[in-house]
C-alpha cells in the first residue's frame, strides 16, 4: 500500500493496557471522522467472529489451556486472516480504526517472558499502521476502572509487566509512529 496514495484510507491503531479506554476513544474518533464525511470502520483484535477468534476467546476465559507460544500464533493468525480484507478496505478509501494490533501481540507475549524477536516475527508482512495511539494509563488506575473480570490477563501484577513491555516496544522504533495520550488524570 502506498502511503502517498491520497484516496487510500488510513490505518489507525489504538493500544494500551486493559481498561485504558481504547474502546470509547475509538468510538469517538470514528464519529468525529464520519462527521467530516470520511468512510470509517471500527475493527478490533482479537476478532472473535472467526474460528481462530473463538479459540482465542476460549483461552482468554480459561475454558482452554494453551502453550504461550501457541496462543501467540493464534493472535497473529487472527490478524493474518483479516489482512486481505483490511487491504481491500484501505485501498477503497475506508479508514480503519483498530482496537489492538501487533503491539498487543508483542507486549502481552513478551510480558509472559517470550523472546522479543521471536514474538515480532509472525507480524512481519502485516499492513503497517499509519499511526499508533497509545493510551497511557498506570496499571493501578486502569484496575480501578470497572473492576477486572474473569479474563486471565486482567491481573494487576501482569498488567504492570505489560506496561513495561509496551514501553520497551515504544522505545524500540518497531514500525511504530506512536502518539501517546496521557490518560493518567
Ligand atoms: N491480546 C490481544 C494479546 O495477548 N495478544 C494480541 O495479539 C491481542 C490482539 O487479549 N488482554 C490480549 C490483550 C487483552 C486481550 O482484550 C484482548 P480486549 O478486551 O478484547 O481488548
Amino acid at each position: 500500500l502506498s502511503a502517498n496514495n491520497e484516496s487510500r484510507g488510513a490505518l489507525v491503531v489504538f493500544e494500551g493496557l486493559d481498561r485504558s479506554g481504547k474502546t470509547s476513544q475509538c468510538g469517538r474518533l470514528v464519529s468525529y471522522l464520519e462527521g467530516l464525511g470520511h468512510s470509517v470502520e471500527l475493527w478490533r483484535f482479537p476478532d472473535r467472529t472467526t474460528s481462530v477468534g473463538q479459540m482465542i476467546s476460549a483461552y482468554r476465559t480459561n475454558k482452554s489451556q494453551l502453550d504461550d507460544h501457541t496462543i501467540h500464533f493464534l493472535f497473529s493468525a487472527n490478524r493474518w486472516e483479516k489482512r486481505s480484507m483490511m487491504e481491500t478496505k484501505l485501498k477503497a478509501g475506508t479508514t480503519l480504526r483498530v482496537d489492538r494490533y501487533s503491539y498487543s501481540g508483542v507486549a502481552f507475549s513478551t510480558a509472559k517472558g517470550l523472546d522479543f524477536e521471536w514474538c515480532k516475527a509472525p507480524e512481519i508482512g502485516l499492513i503497517a499502521p499509519d499511526l499508533v495511539v497509545y493510551l497511557d494509563i498506570t496499571p493501578e488506575k486502569a484496575a480501578e476502572r470497572g473492576g477486572y473480570g474473569g479474563e486471565r490477563y486482567e491481573q494487576l501484577e501482569f498488567q504492570r509487566k505489560v506496561a513495561q513491555h509496551y514501553k520497551l516496544l515504544k522505545d524500540s522504533s518497531w514500525k511504530m509512529k506512536v502518539f501517546c495520550v496521557d490518560c493518567r488524570l
